[in-house]
């Protein structure tokens, strides 16, 4: 018997995965947590029926998140990882030899736990030793540490329950006091087709409170719409103008040095949110 997964990405539209074999489905303290292996994209996780990551395109997503920021800051040697337990932006994080640590603070140890178990391509920089983990809300994190981080990733679930309160301006503003001097911070925020509203208040929120601010976007495959955002808040570095050309090449997919540049070009719908 055929196998299917429906995704419900908006109330009116859905996504079908055919699906191999479930590995897990439990209920956390947190949230509804799915692994299962489809035909078309691999071993993919899901939370509260909602794709969080696959083994086939999850490498767009982890290494925009991060390359951006970690290229633009000059030195960043200490990051912070809101959310993202299944270690994919560790991983890419640490391909940066100037970092010395990188924290993840991700609130349900479950996530972290499976993926380590089935999702080891993703989840395999977790054990590195600059990789220190924390369990616990993002929000109280930040909260207790100011000035220590270069750049704060928030790789967070979308912006209902445990996530809500990891998009707006009062979190950017306790962002900003967790940076050190020029320190940068980037956040997923979701699809600027099926949510601008979203995007618009979000990017405005980061405006008010970082001097430079910027939209950014990658297609994602298994996200809703395929199109993505990013919004990045900087103290100091300017991620569009970064002299990049002293950076190291990275082992990467997606992100190239050109592309750096090239991803804050905005189609019209999108730009139209950030003015
Ligand atoms: N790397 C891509 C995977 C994710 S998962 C996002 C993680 O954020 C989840 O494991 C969730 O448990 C965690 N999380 C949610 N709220 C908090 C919080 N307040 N503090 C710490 N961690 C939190 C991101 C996928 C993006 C999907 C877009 N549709």
């Amino acid at each position: 018997m055929e196998m299917w997964l429906k995704e419900a990405q908006i109330k009116d539209a859905a996504m079908t995965y055919k699906v191999k074999e479930t590995l897990v489905r439990k209920k956390t303290n947190y949230q509804d947590l799915t692994i299962v292996d489809t035909e078309a994209f691999g071993r993919m996780l899901l939370l509260d029926g909602i794709v969080q990551t696959t083994i086939a395109d999850e490498y767009v997503y982890h290494e925009m998140i991060t390359h951006i920021a970690l290229n633009t800051h000059p030195n960043p040697e200490k990051v912070l990882v809101v959310g993202g337990g299944d270690g994919g932006t560790i991983r890419e994080i640490l391909k940066h030899s100037s970092v010395q640590k990188a924290v993840l603070c991700e609130i349900d140890a479950e996530v972290i736990k499976e993926c380590k178990k089935y999702l080891p391509e993703i989840s395999c920089a977790l054990e590195d030793e600059r990789c220190e983990i924390f369990i616990g809300d993002g929000i109280k994190y930040v909260h207790e540490h100011k000035n220590e981080f270069d750049v704060i990733i928030v790789d967070s679930t979308d912006p209902f329950g445990a996530a809500e309160g990891l998009f707006g301006g009062s979190f950017y503003r306790e962002i900003s006091d967790c940076l050190t001097k020029g320190g940068i911070f980037v956040a997923q925020t979701e699809s600027p087709f099926y949510l601008p509203d979203v995007v618009k208040r979000v990017y405005k929120d980061a405006k008010d409170v970082f001097p430079i601010t910027k939209l950014f976007m990658a297609g994602i495959p298994t996200y809703p719409s395929g199109f993505w955002s990013f919004t990045m808040g900087s103290k100091k570095y300017d991620p569009e103008n970064a002299d990049i050309s002293d950076k190291p090449e990275l082992e990467t997919k997606y992100y190239t040095k050109k592309l750096h540049k090239a991803c804050f070009v905005l189609p019209k719908f999108v730009e139209n949110l950030t003015c």
